[in-house]
């Protein structure tokens, strides 16, 4: 096992990391912005390192500096969280030539997922169901026509370099796939540096639905279960839930074993999702892979009882899986609210200042993982999440008044936040009975005005 890591980020999740470093008995070192020094993961950490100034850029994106805090400090490995590095195939293989150990997949897991159009190859191969549309990369209109006209309209274009919604075009007929082709190859070329863009049927009102999975260096690997996280704005998810209430144990088990399959051909090494689309009809289609921890990773933990933190430093460490899949069980139900720095009344207008006054929920059955404390001051540069709400009951309508309990005893003052947002959220009967969509939040939030 490691004696010492580097935890390559900010926010809640260098807490959740170090935290874990702390139960495996391993020294911890934070680095920090300019703008995070009065930031907990700098005093939780056995040793800190300032590595720039404010903007993401000049700090937690600057390898050089992240590299250089790594060698001074003599860590043996860094874990990079979610966001900022965790998905740069360069990152991870720089540190594999200074012997550092990168605490997620190999660089060419990453590199291999991170282009969707291989991504879409390579699961075909293996027979996940794939979402109708093109099986390689669409070069020009008359191509874009042809398989338009093949899979039927709407059809929705794709960066192959892109990811998480950025960069997507649906186009309901001939014309507005025409006109709508090359901006989405300008944007794709702006934003990723790639042109290239691919074509899939549009899945009207789906659910997003994604499956954990562990692999470790020896080619064990088991899938926790399933995430519902069709509850999102602007591809923000805002509520996620385990298990999904249109997910039954068979489903479970026949999804579960295909990312494992999946994950096997890949040689994935480490803990990923695969996401899914789930039509009306219940038909599921895989959508891309995510090679790193997520978000939302906690409403596993709460079901299956397992640290998938820690399982990622020991698998890093060269720890065989401590978990067969039979040992896998799904317990209860789990739900988790984001809370961010958005004014929820004023479009989810992000939101910074000192916090004066602060109650954080607690009690039985809740957890909640975040950085803010009172009198701290929230930075306007990086991402507006301020705390995760977990919860856990014996089944969905439990947890679900375990949440209303939580959120009630929340207190932030005086920065607007979205806690109002999933309040109501939390009272809306479609919500309720499980009845929602990719696109219930817009849907609420429409009828509203
Ligand atoms: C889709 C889709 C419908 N049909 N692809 C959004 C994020 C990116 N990973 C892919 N996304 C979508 N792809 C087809 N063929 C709808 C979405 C989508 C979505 C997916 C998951 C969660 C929220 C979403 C919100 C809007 C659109």
């Amino acid at each position: 096992m490691f004696s010492k890591i580097l935890i390559a980020n900010r926010g809640e999740i260098a807490l959740r990391i170090i935290r874990a470093c702390k139960e495996l008995g391993i020294r911890t070192v934070a680095v920090y912005s300019e703008a995070d020094r009065e930031s907990l993961h700098v005093q939780m950490a056995d040793e800190a390192i300032c590595i720039g100034k404010a903007p993401s850029s000049e700090s937690y994106l600057n390898i050089p500096a992240i590299i250089s805090a790594a060698e001074i400090t003599d860590v043996e490995a860094i874990h990079p969280g979610y966001g900022f590095l965790a998905e740069n195939a360069h990152f991870a293989e720089i540190c594999e030539s200074c012997k550092i150990n990168f605490i997620g997949p190999t660089p060419e897991n990453i590199k291999s997922m991170g282009d969707k159009m291989n991504a879409r190859q390579l699961m075909q191969k293996i027979g996940l169901p794939l979402i109708p549309g093109s099986t390689s990369i669409v070069k020009n209109k008359e191509e874009a026509i042809k398989i338009s006209k093949r899979i039927g309209y709407p059809v929705i274009i794709k960066a192959v370099s892109g990811g998480g919604g950025k960069g997507m075009r649906i186009c309901h007929n001939d014309i507005s796939l025409i006109s709508n082709f090359i901006i989405a190859q300008q944007e794709a070329e702006k934003n990723f540096g790639n042109r290239d863009i691919y074509i899939e049927k549009y899945i009207e009102n789906p659910r997003h639905i994604e499956i954990q999975i562990l692999a470790d260096k020896y080619g064990h690997i088991i899938h926790l279960g399933e995430r519902e996280c069709s509850i999102q704005r602007r591809h923000q998810k805002l509520l996620e839930e385990s298990p999904s209430c249109v997910v039954d144990t068979k489903m479970r088990k026949r999804l579960g074993e295909l990312c494992i399959r999946a994950a096997k051909f890949i040689n994935y090494v480490s803990a990923g999702t695969l996401e899914f689309l789930l039509d009306k009809d219940n038909n599921f289609y895989f959508m891309e892979m995510n090679t790193r921890i997520q978000v939302e990773h906690p409403v596993t933990e709460a079901v299956t009882g397992i640290d998938l933190i820690k399982e990622q430093i020991r698998i890093a460490a060269g720890e065989k899986l401590s978990y067969k899949q039979e040992d896998i069980q799904i317990k209860g139900s789990a739900i988790e609210c984001r809370i961010a720095a958005e004014d929820f009344e004023n479009d989810f207008m992000p939101s910074a200042g000192t916090i004066e006054y602060l109650n954080l929920p607690a009690g039985p059955r809740v957890r909640v993982d975040t950085y803010i404390y009172q009198g701290y001051k929230i930075p306007p540069y990086y991402d507006s999440l301020l705390a995760k709400i977990i919860v856990h009951g014996k089944d969905r309508p439990e947890a679900l008044r375990i949440m209303e309990r939580a959120l009630s005893e929340f207190i932030i003052e005086p920065i607007k936040t979205t806690i109002n947002f999933h309040r109501n959220l939390l009272k809306n009967p479609l919500f309720l009975k499980g009845q929602f969509s990719t696109h219930f939040v817009d849907d609420i939030l429409a009828k509203k005005d």
